[in-house]
């Protein structure tokens, strides 16, 4: 058979493609978009099965996903709108420059919210819903665009003058606006905090799942709310922003919907200056399963696209990287003509019409209110699955020569008069040139067009944003019975505080009134805390329940997954698992109900590998119990240097309104937790909880009579020495599983070294520190007072003999109450990296037990002179201590 020549080779390819083009316009007159869509698949399907090997594509072309023809017209007025956000706009640089007037600027930035105006003013106008009818949306604002959204308040009249003048400065009379969305400081504004970048797109991925989980769990009715996430181009390199987008699409979270301003720079210069930093966005998106809808190309763009028949204009669009699109926003119009559309003859032909002033002021996407209405209307009507909207923008748009597009935008905080008075005309704003100087802030009269409008469109869609209010009424207090049985103690019988915990959780998951509040979140750690018999008393919740017959469904304790399952069960994220914590521990204001979180973890991977989040939570007003499970240096067993926590106690140390104790007995928990309850959720303080648990195994006493005060204080005297009269006397600090360790050496001072010494319990370090402070700053301000006597003095004043004590924890903390003790503290703790070993041998090595208790002491005792330097010696050698030993701390 002859083969055809090359030439008609090619003529039959051309054929062919056109009959396939031909029955395809065919199907898509006839049977519409979404028939052509099926029969493509079906297309694909076919040809893969047939071994046809097809190129990857998780990308679109680099247009706007809503075309011209698909887009429909903006409601309202707008005219009234950009001017609206004209004055947002210069309100918002004017608050920046005049922080930073003065000698010592104080810093804020103008360049992110100018190119996010008009994605915020769209939302405010048009979508945003308020609280007050209802179910509002919750909205992560990005931090660095805060200024604008305090202008927008002011224009609203929530704010005023004063406030905006005191941008930046929070401890002037009548109070100032803090430089970041901080709901710890204005808690009736922000809702949420965002400005450390990537927790407030991970927070709210997971806050848009707690939505559906109260909901699923008959919590809260159904709403058609929707969770909001602005964020920087650059803010997507944190592993936080894209770490957990397949969560959302695999759980259809069409509740939620991020908006990433595409500005293409960062803080130093452009993302991805070699490349696109949307095109990249987008297949990351599209291929965990999100609606992407890119809004790039203004209006402008809209007649060239219609007149690209053979895709040039779209080929040279997508071909053009980041760096280079920066280059084209700042020159002007004729270099944008010879670079850009200069490319080809026809390219250029397209726009000869266009003047270069025109060329240079065609708008993007991210800039075009009805490009971004399109876009967000598409959100939230679109079903099945979230949405990320690609928004192109410009970096400090509208500042021209002050810094529009050029790298040093993002630290721009100074405008002079001129660049001032460009700006005010370019935005038309009304304020004179005399004026210009004192960069005065502008309000419309209460009774103009755009004040009315702006409070008739809020009005409309329930009420102010950003907007925080406690929803829910406090707790009754709880009965104390489901707290009895702990005090009984254990007759014998060894348990570890981790079952105890899990044990009193479970009693509370059972309790009438608060059961159903309770959240259990675990980051894939159940089985290791003994908390699996709760899968099957209440389930792992799970949108669409159990689609599977479960492996072990013929046993007690199978792995149950259901609709109105009660356990967030979040696979292994502790970062993942603490966004839900703020979630469920912020609902009694977002969501008006007092869910209460139980999140239990490995400890050595909270504050340690998630602290920034949990600084968010504190900052969130966030109530709740972290439980920090297999804690302790040198009593996780085996696990070795990266897991064995002896440092979250201290971490914890830091956190303002986080109450932490380390507790050895069931009881102590006990009292701990009730308390808890009853502070956050009776008395509504804004503080949550962290208390370490561990897995060792010892009996558990009987509550001692009126110890609770000291429990919750953070000490309290667990035991007498039996023989008080004794010469030689100490004082004995435990804490946690290093109490028994204590204990003993009690028993063995002074049954072999005529020793009499009294145990205490140091629930909290922390806390007695925070109270030891207290006084001691009250005595420093008020000099001619009684002075207040810390409650450790109080506990210690009149307590004999020497002063020892020992933790699983670094000995900063011990050492952090000394001050306040009549004499020095001997510590032992377990500073240093840890081992692979059991407990005995890892106690030995940190120095942390029994017989280092004892030495301690009684080295304590020959330095006061109470016995000869030799006895110690004696006691070392009789201990089978090791003296030349390696340091833990150093080794
Ligand atoms: C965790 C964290 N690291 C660094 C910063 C400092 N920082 C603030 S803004 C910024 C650049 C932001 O760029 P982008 O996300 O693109 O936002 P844009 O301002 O361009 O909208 C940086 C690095 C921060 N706020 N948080
Ligand atoms: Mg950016």
């Amino acid at each position: 058979m002859r083969q055809p020549a090359p030439k008609d080779a090619k003529e039959l390819e051309a054929v062919e493609t056109r009959e396939w083009l031909e029955s395809l316009d065919y199907v898509l007159q006839s049977g519409g978009p979404s028939k052509v869509a099926r029969l493509l698949r079906d297309l694909t399907l076919h040809a893969t099965e047939n071994g046809v090997k097809l190129p990857f594509t998780a990308n679109t072309p680099y247009i706007n996903t809503i075309s011209a023809d698909e887009q429909v017209l903006m409601p309202g007025s707008p005219d009234i709108e950009r001017r609206i956000k004209s004055l947002v706009r210069w309100n918002a640089a004017a608050m920046v420059v005049r922080a930073n007037k003065a000698e010592e600027g104080i810093g804020g930035h103008i360049s992110t919210f100018a190119s996010a105006a008009t994605l915020y003013e769209v939302g405010f106008n048009h979508f945003f819903r308020g609280h007050d009818g209802g179910d509002g949306d919750v909205i992560f604002f990005q931090g660095h665009a805060a200024p604008g959204v305090y202008a927008r308040a002011y224009l609203e009249g929530r704010l005023d003058e004063t406030h905006l003048a005191n941008f930046r400065r929070e401890l002037q009379p009548g109070g100032g606006l803090s430089s970041y969305p901080h709901p710890w400081l204005m808690p009736d504004f922000w809702e949420y905090p965002t400005v450390s970048m990537g927790i407030g797109p991970l927070m709210a991925i997971y806050q848009a799942r707690f939505t559906r989980y109260l909901e699923d769990r008959g919590l809260k009715p159904k709403s058609n709310a929707k969770v909001w996430a602005f964020l920087g181009d650059g803010e997507t390199d944190e592993p936080e922003s894209l770490g957990a987008i397949t969560l959302p699409a695999r759980e259809k979270l069409d509740n939620l919907i991020f908006v990433v301003n595409c500005n293409l720079q960062r803080l130093d210069g452009p993302v991805r200056g070699n490349g696109q930093i949307i095109q990249e966005l987008e297949a990351a998106f599209r291929g965990a399963g999100w609606n992407v809808i890119k809004a790039l190309w203004g209006r402008e763009w809209d007649p060239l696209l219609a007149k690209d028949r053979d895709g040039l204009l779209v080929k040279r669009m997508g071909e053009i990287v980041d760096g280079q699109y920066q280059k084209y926003a700042v020159e002007p119009g004729a270099y944008v003509r010879e670079h850009f559309w200069g490319a080809d003859p026809r390219l250029l032909d397209m726009v000869k019409h266009l003047s270069d002033d025109q060329l240079h002021k065609m708008t993007l996407g991210g800039h075009d209110p009805i490009k971004v209405y399109n876009a967000y209307k598409a959100a939230v009507e679109h079903k099945g699955s979230p949405t990320v909207i690609l928004a192109r923008t410009i970096k400090g748009y509208g500042l021209g020569e002050a810094g529009e597009g050029k790298n040093i935008t993002h630290q721009q905080k100074k405008m002079n008069e001129e660049e001032l008075r460009a700006f005010r005309t370019r935005f038309g704003i009304p304020v004179s040139d005399s004026e210009i100087g004192k960069t005065p802030f502008y309000r419309p009269k209460e009774d103009s067009v755009e004040v009315r409008y702006l409070k008739e469109r809020r009005a409309a869609l329930g009420g102010f944003v950003p907007s925080r209010k406690i929803r829910s009424a406090p707790l009754k207090a709880l009965s104390p019975e489901v707290f009895d049985e702990f005090s009984k103690g254990t007759d014998g019988r060894k348990a570890s505080t981790t079952m105890v915990a899990v044990r009193l959780l479970s009693k509370l998951l059972r309790d009438k009134d608060i059961g159903k509040l309770i959240v259990p979140i675990v980051p894939d750690e159940a089985r290791t805390f003994g908390m699996e018999a709760l899968f099957r008393q209440i389930g792992i919740y799970s949108h669409v329940g159990q689609l599977y017959d479960p492996v072990d469904m013929d046993t007690l304790l199978y792995y149950k997954e259901a609709s109105d399952g009660q356990i967030l069960e979040e696979g292994i994220t502790e970062a993942g698992s603490m966004s839900s914590f703020i979630a469920a521990g912020t609902a009694y204001a977002t969501h008006g109900v007092n869910t209460i979180p139980f999140f239990i973890y490995y400890s050595m991977f909270g504050f340690q590998r998630i602290g920034d989040l949990i600084w968010a939570a504190g900052d969130s007003r966030a109530r709740g119990f972290l439980l920090g499970g297999t804690a302790g240096r040198t009593t996780l067993a085996g696990e070795g240097l990266q897991h064995q926590d002896g440092n979250s106690q201290l971490f914890a140390l830091a956190y303002p309104n986080c109450v932490a104790y380390d507790p050895a007995f069931a009881y102590e928990i006990a009292v701990i937790i009730a308390d808890g309850i009853r502070r956050m959720y009776v008395e509504q303080e804004s503080i949550f909880y962290y208390l370490t648990v561990m897995n060792e195994q010892y009996a558990m006493p009987v509550m001692p009579e009126g110890v609770a005060d000291g429990i919750l204080k953070g000490m309290y005297r667990f035991r007498a020495a039996s023989k008080p009269d004794t010469p030689l006397r100490a004082q004995l600090f435990g804490s946690g599983a290093i109490l028994p360790e204590v204990i003993k050496a009690q028993e063995i001072l002074e049954s072999t070294y005529h020793v009499a010494a009294d145990v205490w319990s140091v629930t909290s370090y922390t806390e007695l520190y925070r109270e030891g402070h207290r006084c001691e700053r009250w005595n420093m301000l008020h000099p001619g007072d009684v002075p207040r006597e810390p409650y450790v003095s109080q506990c210690l004043k009149n307590a004999p003999g020497v002063l020892v004590a020992a933790s699983d924890y670094v000995k900063a903390m011990p050492g952090a109450i000394d001050r306040w003790l009549p004499r020095p503290l001997t510590t032992l703790g377990t500073d240093g990296f840890g081992r692979s070993e059991t407990r005995a041998v890892l106690r030995d090595f940190f120095e942390v037990d029994h017989r280092y208790i004892i030495v301690a002491t009684l080295g304590a005792l020959a330095r006061d002179g109470k016995i000869e330097m030799s006895a110690v010696q004696e006691a070392i050698k009789a201990l089978g201590i090791n003296a030349e030993k390696s340091n833990p701390a150093a080794s």
